[in-house]
C-alpha cells in the first residue's frame, strides 16, 4: 500500500510569512507535524510520501504512485484542500481526512471517503483495523483526549528540511483557561497534557540527527499549563540537551501569567527559548471580562510584557477588536498599547466565531452570525454581526494595521523593544543565507521602499546602540515588510467580499 500524505496550501496570510521567507529563500515556516506524526502510526510496510503543497507541487505522478491519500489542514487551507480532494477523486483514489479543519467542519466535505477526526492516536487504530478487514466506516471520532506520552516520534525523514525556516515539535496539548472565542479547549481539552522529558529529548535527537540545527517551534496551546513539570523535568532536560547545540532555539505559546514567575522565565531562557507568543487580546477590561480572559484582567499588561522582554524573551502578541464591549476608542487604544509594549510582531484580528466555540453558540442563539468563517482571523473579515457598525469596525481595524506596520511606527517599535530586551548570548551562527537576506533587505527596504530613510536610521541606531542585536533588528524589519505586503494583498482580495456583506452586517 502506498500512502500519499498531503498538506494543502496556505493562502497569503499574516502567519504564512511568505514575503519574509523569500529573503532567506525558504518556501514555508514549518512542516506539517500532524501528518508526519500520523505517518509514524501507519503500518511500517506501507510506502509513504509527503507532499506539502506549500513547498512543492502535487504532481500527477505522485497521484499515480499512490493507493490512498491522507490529507490534513486548518480552516485557512480550505480552498486548496477542496482542490486537492477533487484531484484525488478524479484520479480514483481513496481520500482519508483528519486534523483541525475536518474535525470542526466535518459536514463540509462530502467527497472525502473517510473522516478520521480528533487525535489520530485514538481514532486511527480502529480505522486501520476496519480498513484491513474491508469494513471501514465513513467517520471515526471521539470525545476522549489522547495520552500524548504514547504519541510516536514523527517521521522526520519524510521532510525536505531545506525548504523550511523552522522545524516544529510539540511538548504539550491543551490549556487550563476558558476564553470564549478559542477553539483550543474544544479540540484539545482543558487539561494540559505533556510529553515526558525523555520523549521530547528523543524527538529532538531525531531532529538533530536528521541534520536540523536551527530554530524549533513548539506547537503548544499554552506551554505553562503545568509549571511544576516544566521547572522540575522538561526545562532542566532541555538545558542539559542543548549544551553544545546553541543554534537550536525554541519558540512557543504561553499565557501572560508567565510574567509572574521570574524563575520560570529564567529557566526557559536558559533552555534556549527566544520567543513566546501571548494572547493579550485587548487592553479593555470589559472586553477581557466579556470573552472570559480573566487571567489578563486587573494587571498592568504593558509592564508584564516588558518584564518578560527584560528577562530575555521576545514577546509576540495576539490582539482582537470587535468585542461587544468595544467602542470606537478601542482602535487608538490598541495602537497605543502595542506601541508602548514594544510587541513588534502583533497579530491583530477581527473577532471571529469558530464553529464549536462558546462564542459561536452564543452568537448563533442571538442570531448574530453570518457567512462562513474564513479561518484567517487577520484578514479583515468576520462572521460576527458586531455591536458597532461593521463599517466603523473595518475602518478602525485597517487604521490599526496601517499604523502599526507603517515603516516609521514599526521601526520605532523595534527600537522600543530592543531597548528593553536582554539579548542572551545565544550562538546564532550567521551563514551565507543570512548575509544574502541582509543584502536583499538593503535592496527592498533600504532602496525600493518608501520607508527607506527610516530603515537606514534603524540600521544606524542598531549598529551603534545595540550591535549584538543588529541581526534581530534586520529580521524584525523584514517581518514588517511581510506584514505590510500581506495586509495589502488581503485588503485587495478579501476587502471586496467584506464590503459586499456590509449590508447584512449592519442589519
Ligand atoms: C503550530 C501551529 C501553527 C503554525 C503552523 C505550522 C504548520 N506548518 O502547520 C503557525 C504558527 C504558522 C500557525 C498559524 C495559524 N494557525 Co495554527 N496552530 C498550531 C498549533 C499550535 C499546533 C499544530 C501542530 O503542529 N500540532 C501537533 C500535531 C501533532 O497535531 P495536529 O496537527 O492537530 O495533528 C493531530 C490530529 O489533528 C490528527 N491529524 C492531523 N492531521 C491528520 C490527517 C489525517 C489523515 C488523520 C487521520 C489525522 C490527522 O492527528 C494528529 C495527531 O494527534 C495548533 C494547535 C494545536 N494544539 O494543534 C494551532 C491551530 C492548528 N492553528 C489554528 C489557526 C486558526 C491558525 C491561524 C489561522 C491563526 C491563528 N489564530 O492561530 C494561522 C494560520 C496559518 C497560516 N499560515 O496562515 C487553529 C486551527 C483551527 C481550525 N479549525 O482550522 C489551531 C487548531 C489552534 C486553535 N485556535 O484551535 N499555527
Ligand atoms: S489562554 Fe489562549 S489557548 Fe488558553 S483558552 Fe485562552 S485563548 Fe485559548
Amino acid at each position: 500500500m502506498n500512502v500519499l500524505l498531503v498538506y494543502p496550501q496556505f493562502s497569503d496570510t499574516f502567519w504564512s510569512f511568505r514575503y519574509a521567507l523569500r529573503f532567506i529563500r525558504k518556501r514555508a515556516f514549518s512542516p506539517p507535524l500532524g501528518l508526519i506524526t500520523v505517518a509514524a502510526m501507519l503500518p511500517p510496510a506501507w510506502g509513504k510520501r509527503l507532499i506539502d503543497a506549500n513547498v512543492t507541487k502535487l504532481a500527477d505522478k505522485d497521484l499515480a504512485w499512490a493507493d490512498i491519500v491522507f490529507i490534513s489542514g486548518m480552516a485557512i487551507q480550505r480552498d486548496s484542500a477542496r482542490e486537492i480532494i477533487a484531484r484525488c477523486k478524479d484520479a480514483g483514489l481513496t481520500v482519508v481526512a483528519g486534523g483541525p479543519m475536518f474535525t470542526t467542519e466535518q459536514d463540509a466535505f462530502d467527497d472525502v471517503d473517510h473522516l478520521v477526526l480528533n487525535e489520530a492516536e485514538l481514532t486511527l487504530p480502529p480505522f486501520l483495523e476496519d480498513l484491513a478487514a474491508g469494513r471501514a466506516k465513513r467517520v471515526y471520532s471521539t470525545t476522549e483526549f489522547a495520552d500524548i506520552r504514547q504519541s510516536p516520534m514523527p517521521l522526520w525523514e519524510l521532510v525536505d528540511m531545506r525548504r523550511y525556516a523552522s522545524m516544529i515539535i510539540q511538548f504539550s496539548r491543551g490549556c487550563p483557561f476558558n476564553c470564549e472565542f478559542c477553539s483550543v479547549t474544544e479540540l484539545f481539552g482543558h487539561r494540559t497534557r505533556l510529553k515526558s522529558a525523555d520523549q521530547v529529548i528523543s524527538e529532538l535527537d531525531g531532529l538533530y540527527a536528521q541534520g536540523w540545527h536551527g530554530p524549533v517551534f513548539s506547537g503548544d496551546d499554552n506551554l505553562i499549563g503545568s509549571t511544576r513539570y516544566l521547572k522540575e523535568e522538561l526545562l532542566p532536560a532541555l538545558i542539559e540537551w542543548r549544551r553544545g547545540k546553541e543554534g537550536v532555539q525554541f519558540a512557543t505559546e504561553v499565557s501572560i501569567n508567565l510574567a509572574d514567575d521570574p524563575e520560570l522565565i529564567r529557566l526557559m531562557v536558559d533552555a534556549g527559548f527566544s520567543t513566546v507568543f501571548i494572547g493579550i487580546e485587548t487592553p479593555d477590561q470589559e472586553s477581557l471580562t466579556e470573552c472570559g480572559k480573566k487571567l489578563n484582567t486587573n494587571r498592568d499588561l504593558v509592564q508584564d510584557v516588558k518584564r518578560i522582554q527584560h528577562a530575555g524573551l521576545q514577546v509576540q502578541g495576539g490582539f482582537i477588536v470587535g468585542f461587544d464591549s468595544d467602542t470606537p476608542s478601542i482602535f487608538q487604544r490598541q495602537i497605543d498599547f502595542i506601541q508602548q509594549s514594544g510587541i513588534v510582531t502583533a497579530m491583530v484580528g477581527l473577532l471571529q466565531a469558530i464553529p464549536g466555540t462558546k462564542l459561536y453558540d452564543r452568537l448563533n442563539a442571538e442570531g448574530r452570525l453570518r457567512d462562513d468563517v474564513t479561518g484567517d482571523n487577520a484578514d479583515g473579515t468576520t462572521n460576527v454581526v458586531p455591536r458597532m457598525s461593521f463599517e466603523t469596525l473595518l475602518a478602525g481595524y485597517r487604521r490599526i494595521m496601517e499604523t502599526i506596520y507603517s515603516p516609521r511606527v514599526h521601526y520605532e517599535r523595534i527600537r522600543i523593544f530592543l531597548r528593553e530586551y536582554a539579548l542572551r548570548k545565544n550562538k546564532t551562527h550567521l551563514d551565507v543565507q543570512h548575509i544574502l537576506a541582509f543584502l536583499r533587505s538593503i535592496y527592498h527596504l533600504g532602496i525600493k521602499s518608501r520607508g527607506r530613510l527610516q530603515y537606514w536610521r534603524l540600521l544606524a541606531w542598531a549598529a551603534v546602540r545595540r550591535p549584538k542585536a543588529f541581526p534581530l533588528a534586520v529580521t524584525l524589519a523584514i517581518y514588517g515588510y511581510h506584514f505590510r505586503k500581506s495586509f495589502r494583498v488581503t485588503k485587495g482580495s478579501r476587502g471586496a467580499s467584506s464590503s459586499g456583506t456590509l449590508g447584512s452586517a449592519s442589519a
